[in-house]
Order: structure tokens, then sequence, then C-alpha cells
């Protein structure tokens, strides 16, 4: 058994019993009052690391709780657990896989050996395939079926291999190619589908079908119909799946079964996680929008950030701080959730993004030893970009009944500078970090000629805690390191629970149970339905219903 095994179960371990008594303490005081104890405090609870700024000052800690939580990720055995991943052992334990995506972007030369092959090379083989795919299609050296270049790249995947590749092509559109039109389409639901080729040419359209396993129900039917709808724009000529089709997956003879030529295959590996994988083949798509050497500069980015994950020591390490401060926050001030608010517009599918990173990894209810976990796990992530969630929920977590800690996203400079824009973003993220901590008294209100009925209304109690991460500009390689800096985060949380984030059997059920029921939807004759009374009306209802 690889993994190390841990001393005591999580809440008998002395720092966790001492973080319950420590807890204690902020009930008894607040932000304003720790800013105001010690003048230094914005300063010192910062970090400058891998390119990154990050400002912790605005959360419930003090010295004390640093010292306990780091005393937790050593009882919890982070330092052998990082080791283990990145030697390659086989730490996803239910699916006995190695955890491997920093060999992603691990630079050529490096080696990382897994059953006696070194992973780096294999990986950076791969790299240059995709890159001299992508600078054919980019060149319009190739073509399509009818002689035209490819103008236009759709993506079918779902879950890791759709939600990593439309994030980075939103992230990084400004150094995409503006004369190809890129789309991704991952529903079953026909509408994905329909939208998003209504107004294509297939003569100038080429698919990605992208699929770890290649047998994803959603995936599989959108690869059907994009061949049907190829072929029947193109005259209905078999040839052209060739010029037309590219497969990202692992499985090769599932690939050929489709009917696409292996050539035109990029593989990855079953150590590659499919919500970890934007930078594995998953990425070519992202590859083609902004070419081969900015994709380098991406994994660089990640690259950078694990390198800092690897080796800082803990109390200087960011995805570290950012995972204990949320154990923190999740487990001993009772906080659901965390909301990722990125003031920076091509962001905007980041949140989504994460949702899949954090939930799909720490949502699990029993120890990597098969046991009832005692606390809970994986807080909700969630979020929208600033400043329009300013405008809509952020109500609530100014003065609605919950705690909700914040991690705001912002950069110097903007990559559209335009009059004043940046200025009145950034001052908004800065702004609101500010209420949030500090909030108004019923004083201050007063003091403005504020009617006393209305008080309790426009008071902000405050002391709301938030992290902001600032970053020069956003770059493929600002964006490497960032998404690299969550799933650190992730893989620290997930330590300290003692649970397998990399694993995800939680969304097999619904899948096979879809699989019985599709045959009960089709059937011309009345099936015998023996589910639960409610699942039998519904589907007797939608037959009723469909024609
Ligand atoms: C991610 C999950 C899941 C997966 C999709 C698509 O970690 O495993 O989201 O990526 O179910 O799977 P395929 O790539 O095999 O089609």
């Amino acid at each position: 058994m690889p993994m190390t095994s841990l001393s005591s179960p999580l809440i008998e371990r002395t720092s966790w019993k001492k973080l319950l008594i420590h807890r204690k303490i902020f009930d008894q005081t607040n932000l304003k009052e720790l800013f105001h104890q010690d003048p230094e405090r914005g300063t010192k609870w910062t970090l400058q690391s891998a390119g990154l700024f990050l400002d912790y000052s605005k959360n419930h800690l003090t010295e004390e709780t640093i010292k306990l939580l780091l005393s937790l990720a050593d009882e919890s055995g982070l330092r052998d657990r990082i080791d283990e991943m990145f030697r390659g052992e086989r730490i996803n334990t239910s699916e006995n896989r190695s955890v491997l995506h920093v060999a992603l972007r691990t630079p050529k030369g490096e080696k990382i050996m897994v059953d006696g092959e070194d992973v780096v090379a294999q990986v950076h083989a791969v790299l240059e395939r995709m890159a001299r795919f992508s600078h054919s299609i980019r060149s319009g050296e190739w073509r399509g079926h009818s002689g035209k270049p490819i103008k236009n790249i759709i993506n079918i995947g779902i879950g890791g291999s759709d939600l990593g590749p439309v994030m980075a092509y939103e992230a990084l559109r400004h150094y995409s190619d503006r004369f190809m039109t890129f789309r991704f389409i991952s529903n079953v639901d026909a509408t994905d589908f329909v939208e998003a080729t209504r107004d294509l040419d297939p003569a100038e359209t080429l698919f990605i079908v992208a699929s770890k396993t290649f047998g994803t129900l959603e995936t599989l039917t959108n690869a059907h119909s994009a061949r049907d709808w190829l072929l029947q724009g193109l005259g209905g000529d078999q040839r052209a799946v060739a010029k037309h089709f590219v497969a990202v997956s692992t499985n090769a003879p599932k690939v050929a079964a489709f009917g696409i030529d292996t050539a035109n295959m990029f593989g990855f590996w079953d150590w590659v996680g499919g919500r970890y994988s934007m930078d594995s083949a998953i990425g070519l798509s992202t590859m083609i929008a902004i070419g081969a050497d900015h994709f380098y500069q991406l994994l660089a980015g990640f690259h950078e950030m694990d390198e800092h994950f690897k080796n800082a020591p803990f109390e200087a390490n960011m995805p570290v701080l950012l995972g204990l401060l949320s154990i923190w926050y999740n487990n001993f001030f009772g906080a659901q959730t965390v909301a990722i608010l990125p003031y920076e517009q091509y962001l905007k599918r980041f949140p989504a993004y994460l949702q899949q990173l954090t939930m799909e990894s720490n949502g699990k209810h029993v120890t990597l030893h098969g046991e009832e976990v005692t606390v809970n796990t994986g807080p909700i992530y969630w979020g929208e970009p600033g400043t329009n969630g300013q405008h809509s929920f952020y109500q609530l977590i100014h003065q609605g009944t919950r705690f909700i800690p914040c991690d705001f996203i912002a950069f110097y400079k903007s990559l559209n500078p335009l009059g004043t824009h940046h200025d009145l973003l950034l001052s908004n993220v800065f702004a609101q970090a500010q209420a949030l901590a500090f909030g108004k008294t019923a004083q201050e209100v007063q003091a403005e000629g504020t009617p006393t009925s209305l008080l309790p209304h426009r008071v902000f109690k405050g002391n709301r805690p938030s992290n902001i991460l600032l970053a020069d500009v956003l770059t493929p390689s600002t964006l490497g390191k960032l998404v690299a800096l969550y799933e650190h985060n992730v893989f620290t949380q997930g330590a300290i629970w003692g649970i397998n984030s990399f694993d995800q059997w939680g969304v097999e059920l619904g899948k096979v149970l879809a699989q019985k029921i599709i045959p009960q939807l089709q059937s011309s004759s009345e099936p015998m339905l023996n589910h639960d009374s409610s699942t039998n009306h519904l589907i007797s209802l939608y037959r009723k219903n469909k024609i």
C-alpha cells in the first residue's frame, strides 16, 4: 500500500482538537478588531509566489491559527501524500491508478517512471504531434474533403473532456486565431448540437471527439449526429470522415470502431483524471485556438505552480494555505460553500470549471480505507464574474445569514485597456472585500442621517472572510498557474480528510439507471415497468405526451 498510514483518525488528532478550542477565540473578536490590533496585518498575511500575489489577511486567523493548521497538515501526512503523487504512486486506490497530471507539464528531458516507462517522454511525443497537427490546421495546410481549409473546430466531449477546453478557450480567447470559430458540444440535448452547427459549412468544419473512455453516451451520441451532419453536407462520401474527425482518447479500439483512423487519434493515459486533463491532448482545441507556443506557455505556468507546491515550505505554500483555510471554514465555522469571484470577463467559465474540479474530487463520504468520514468534506464551489455578481447574489453574502468565504481573482492589467474601465473594475474588487470584512455599523449608518426605522436594514455586520488573488495580466502561463493552484488546493483538502480526490463513483448510478430507462421510453409496445411508483408514472406520462 503506497499511502502513508495516518497515525490517528482526523478528529482524534492533537491539532484538530486544539483547533476546536482555538476556534472559540473568533467568537470574541472580529476582523475589524484583528486589523486594529495589528497595523501590519494587511501586508503580513500575504504571499508572492510563482507570479501570483495572495492577500489572505481578511481571514479569521492569527499566528496561532496558522500554526495549528500547519500542524494539522503535518499530522495528516500531507508532505508524504504530495511526494507520493509526484513519484507516480497509485494514490487513486479505488481505481488502482497513479495520479500524474503533474507529468503533463513536466519539462522535456525530466523523467517520471510509471511501470518502468518514462511518462514524460510519452507526454512530449503526443505534444509534438498535437503541435504539428495544430499548425497544419491553423496554416490551412490541412484540407477538408472538398479541398477547403478548416475554419471551424467543434470539440465534442462532456465533463472533464469539455469543461477544461471550454474554460481555456474563453479564458485565452484574446490569444486565439480570430479567423477561426470554436464551438463546444457536450449535452445530449440535441439543441446543443443543432445550435452549434446550424450556421457552419461542413466542408470547413473539423470535429474533435474528446473522450477518455470513448464510451460516454452523450459524446458518442453527439459524435454520431456529427458524422451524419457531415456526410449529409458533403454528399455522403464516407472518406470525408478521415478529413473532418479526429479523436482524443485512451481507447484506440473504440476510436477505430467509430470509424476514426487511429492515425488521427491523440492519446493520453489512465493516470490522467478527466477533470485534470485540460493540459493533456484533451487540450487539442485549446492548442489549435492559441497555437502551440502559447500552449507550451500554459504548461510552463502549470509547472511553475507544481514546483512551488512540491518545494515551498507549507507556511509559504499558496495551495497548501488556501486548502487549509478551506478546511478551517468548512469544518470549524460550518461554511457550506466557497464563492469564486473572478474580476476578469475572460474567466467567466472558471467557476464552472472549478465546480467539477473541486466537487467531483472532494465530494466523498468515505475515507481512503472505506470508512465513513466523521466530518464534512468538499464544500460547494460556485461563482460568477464580477462586477456582475455584485448586482445579483452578493446581497446574500453581505447581509444574509450564511457564512460564505470568497476568493476574489483579479489582474493588475487589462488585456483590453479602455478608458477608466480597469480602475473601476479593480476598485470594486478591493471595495467588496473591504465591505465584507469590515461592514458598516449602526452608528455609521445613523451618522449619514438614515431614519432609525431603516437602521437594521442598512447595517452590514462585516466579519466575512475573503482571499484576494492578483496577477499581472491574464496570459496562458497565468491561467496554468491558477488552475494548478486550485488543483493542489483540492489535493491539500483531500489529504487532510484522508479521502480519495481522484475517483468519481458517484456519477455511476444515474448512468446505469438511465440505460435501463432508455428502451422503456423507446419501445413501440407498452413496457413492463417495475421501478418505484414515481418513476413508473413519469415514464408512462412521457410516453403518452411525447408524440
Ligand atoms: C472527470 C470525470 C468525468 C469525465 C466525463 C467524460 O474527472 O471522470 O467528468 O471526464 O464523464 O468521460 P470521457 O472522457 O470518458 O468521455
